[in-house]
């Protein structure tokens, strides 16, 4: 048998309304104040989106020094651990421990396990008049209770942000989770966009009009408007984390 590799393969797919991004095509990208650390831009606007979205791996000598302007920061541990120090509050993250860092704040991630690795939403921040920037938040997914979502036992929601009944946010993180065989009640088509990453398990999603198997790891980019349904597969629960952008008037007309 041949033992030649055949490298001119790969899952990943972009297409104009929505993108799966497998990982086995990335090539680093080099983040000014941001030392080393492997960064890949999985979604940006050069994509077509209106937001974007990183995985960031760390040395142990690795920092990530900035300050936040237009856009806000949502950051995530996938694995590892590290430092975080955002204006005058410092915290030990670990595996499930996010920050929100709203626009114009100072942030250090530093003494990190080798290869701690994070995810990052940035959003340009829209204000509504009449309701304050929101908050630094340091938290974990663990204290995040879990809600039944669309009356199925079998989805369970997180919301990491608390955009439900608060308008200062403009974006909400969730974390998704589908018990074995479980799936969207319906084909969702809306104006929100998505970005996700897969935390755990495997299934099959639609976008558009294309049906993609998907499992951990891969990212997916989910423009407005794009059609998009996901049933789990196998025997543990398929989980993701996503965003979305919330709570705007909808239209400039
Ligand atoms: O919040 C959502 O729109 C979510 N149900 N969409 C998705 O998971 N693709
Ligand atoms: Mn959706």
């Amino acid at each position: 048998m041949s033992k030649i590799k055949l490298t001119a393969l790969s899952r990943s797919v972009v297409e104009s309304d929505h993108a799966v991004i497998t990982g086995d095509g990335f090539v680093n990208s080099k983040v000014p104040g941001w030392d080393n650390c492997e960064v890949n831009v999985v979604i940006n606007e050069a994509m077509g989106a209106n937001f974007c979205q990183l995985l960031i791996t760390m040395e142990a000598s690795g920092q990530l020094k900035g300050r936040t302007k237009d856009s806000q920061i949502f950051f995530y541990v996938l694995e590892g651990s590290c430092d975080v120090t955002v204006e005058n509050q410092n915290e030990n993250l670990k595996k499930g421990s996010y920050v929100y860092i709203p626009v114009g704040k100072d942030y250090l991630f530093s003494k990190a396990e080798a290869g701690t690795k994070l995810l990052t939403f940035h959003k340009v921040y829209e204000p509504l008049e009449g309701f304050p920037v929101p908050e630094i938040i340091i938290n974990s997914d663990s204290k995040i209770k879990q809600n039944i979502y669309c009356d199925d036992p079998n989805l369970l929601m997180q919301n990491l942000l608390p955009e439900q009944d608060n308008l200062s946010w403009d974006m909400a993180v969730n974390i998704f989770t589908y018990n074995p065989g479980a799936n969207l009640p319906f084909v969702e088509t809306h104006i929100m966009e998505h970005g996700l990453i897969y935390l755990e398990g495997q299934g099959i999603y639609r976008l558009a009009d294309k049906w993609y198997p998907i499992k951990k790891g891969d990212s997916i980019w989910m423009a407005p408007y794009c059609p998009q349904w996901f049933g789990a597969l196998g025997t543990e629960p398929a989980v993701y984390i996503y965003y979305k952008n919330v709570n705007r008037f909808p239209t400039t007309i």
